[in-house]
C-alpha cells in the first residue's frame, strides 16, 4: 500500500467546494469564492502563528478594541488579513469584526454577502503557545445588490446563515465549516500549502465526558447552571477548559460534551458575542447533531438588535443540552 509510504490525504478543500457547489445547479459560485478567500487568508494567519514567539508580534499593541479590552498585535494582524481577502474579492460588501466597532465597508457594493467574524478569538493565549482560532458566520444580505450594506444585513437571526465554520490553530491547523449539509473539517498539510478533508461528515456524539465551564464564577451563575453542574459532578464527568473557545468547542464536537459561558456578575448577558461566536457555532453544532441555547430559547433563532451583542450560551451533545434544560423544569416546577 503506497499510502503506508506516502502521507494519505483526503480531498482538497477548494475541490471540495467545487464538488459542493456543482451539486446546487443553480449555484453562482460566490459563496465558493468567499470560502475560498477565507482559506487564503486563514493560511497567512496560520503561519503567522507558528513564528509568533519569534516574530514578538504575540505582545500587544497599545489599543483597545470596542469592547474595552486589549489587543495584540495578532488580533490586529488577524483582521488585516481577512479584511484584505474578503475586500479582493468581490464576494462580500460589508464586513463585522469583533477588533471594530464599525462596520468595515469593503467598497464592493454588488457583494451578495456581509461576513461576521472574531477573527482571533482567545488571543490571550498566544504569548503561552496555547490555540487560539477565527471564528465566521456569512449572510445573505436583505438590501439591495450594488447598494451600500445596510444594518438589517446583520441583524438576522443565526437561522439565515448561509455557512459557518471555524480555523483552530493547533497542533494542526484545522478548518470546520457548514453550509447547511452536514459539517466538515478539514487538516491543513504546511508542506503542501492545502488542506485536506480529515473530518468527513462530523456528527456530535449525543453524549460526553466532559464539560467546559470557567468555575471561577462559579458562584454567581444562576441557580439552574449551579443545580446542572452538581449533577455532572454527581456523574463523574469531568472538567475541561482551555479558555480558548475554539478548542474547548472543538473538542467537545468530536469527542462529545458541553461547553457554558452563563451570565455572570461582570457579564450579565453572558461574555460571548452573539454574532461572531454564537450563532457560528450553534449552527456547526446543530449540523452535527449537538444543540445551542442561551438557557431560554435556540441561538440560532436569536435576532440580534446590536452588532456586538453578548449572550449566555449552552452548546454541546444534545444529551447533555437537554439534561440542563430538564434541570430547568425540575426548578421552576418546584418553585
Ligand atoms: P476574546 O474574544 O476576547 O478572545 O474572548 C473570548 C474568549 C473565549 O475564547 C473563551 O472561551 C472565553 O473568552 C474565556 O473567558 P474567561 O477567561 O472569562 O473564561
Ligand atoms: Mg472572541
Amino acid at each position: 500500500n503506497l499510502d503506508t509510504f506516502t502521507s494519505p490525504v483526503g480531498i482538497a478543500v477548494d475541490r471540495f467546494i467545487a464538488k459542493r457547489q456543482s451539486e446546487f445547479p443553480h449555484a453562482t459560485g460566490d459563496l465558493s469564492q468567499l470560502l475560498r478567500d477565507i482559506v487564503i487568508a486563514s493560511k497567512i494567519i496560520s503561519r503567522e502563528i507558528n513564528r509568533a514567539g519569534l516574530s514578538g508580534i504575540e505582545g500587544m499593541t497599545e489599543d483597545e478594541n470596542i469592547q474595552g479590552e486589549p489587543q495584540r498585535m495578532l488580533d490586529v494582524i488577524a483582521e488585516y488579513r481577512f479584511k484584505k481577502a474578503l475586500m479582493n474579492g468581490q464576494q462580500v460588501c460589508a464586513i463585522l469584526s469583533e477588533e471594530s466597532d464599525d462596520i468595515i465597508e469593503t467598497g464592493n457594493h454588488d457583494g451578495k454577502y456581509v461576513v461576521a467574524i472574531d477573527p482571533l478569538d482567545g488571543s490571550s493565549n498566544v504569548d503561552v503557545n496555547v490555540s487560539v482560532g477565527t471564528i465566521f458566520s456569512i449572510y445573505k444580505r436583505v438590501s439591495p445588490q450594488g447598494e451600500p450594506f445596510t444594518k438589517e444585513d446583520f441583524l438576522q437571526p443565526g437561522t439565515a446563515q448561509v455557512a459557518a465554520g471555524y480555523i483552530l490553530y493547533g497542533s494542526s491547523t484545522m478548518l470546520v465549516y457548514t453550509t447547511g449539509c452536514g459539517v466538515n473539517g478539514f487538516t491543513y498539510e504546511p508542506s503542501l500549502g492545502e488542506y485536506f478533508l480529515s473530518h468527513p461528515n462530523i456528527t456530535q456524539p449525543e453524549d460526553g465526558e466532559y464539560y467546559s465551564v470557567n468555575e471561577r464564577d462559579k458562584d454567581e451563575f444562576s441557580r439552574d447552571v449551579k443545580t446542572y453542574l452538581y449533577e455532572l459532578k454527581a456523574k463523574k464527568k469531568g472538567t475541561r477548559y482551555v479558555g480558548s473557545l475554539v478548542c474547548d468547542f472543538h473538542r467537545n464536537l468530536l469527542k462529545g460534551g458541553v461547553y457554558l459561558y452563563p451570565a455572570t456578575e461582570k457579564y450579565t448577558k453572558g461574555k460571548l458575542r452573539l454574532m461572531y461566536e454564537c450563532h457560528a457555532l450553534a449552527f456547526i453544532t446543530e449540523q452535527a447533531k449537538g444543540r445551542a441555547t442561551n438557557g431560554d430559547i435556540r441561538i440560532m433563532d436569536i435576532k440580534p438588535t446590536e452588532y456586538h451583542e453578548r449572550t449566555p450560551i449552552i452548546v454541546g451533545s444534545k444529551g447533555l443540552v437537554d439534561e440542563f434544560e430538564d434541570v430547568q423544569k425540575l426548578i421552576s416546577f418546584k418553585k
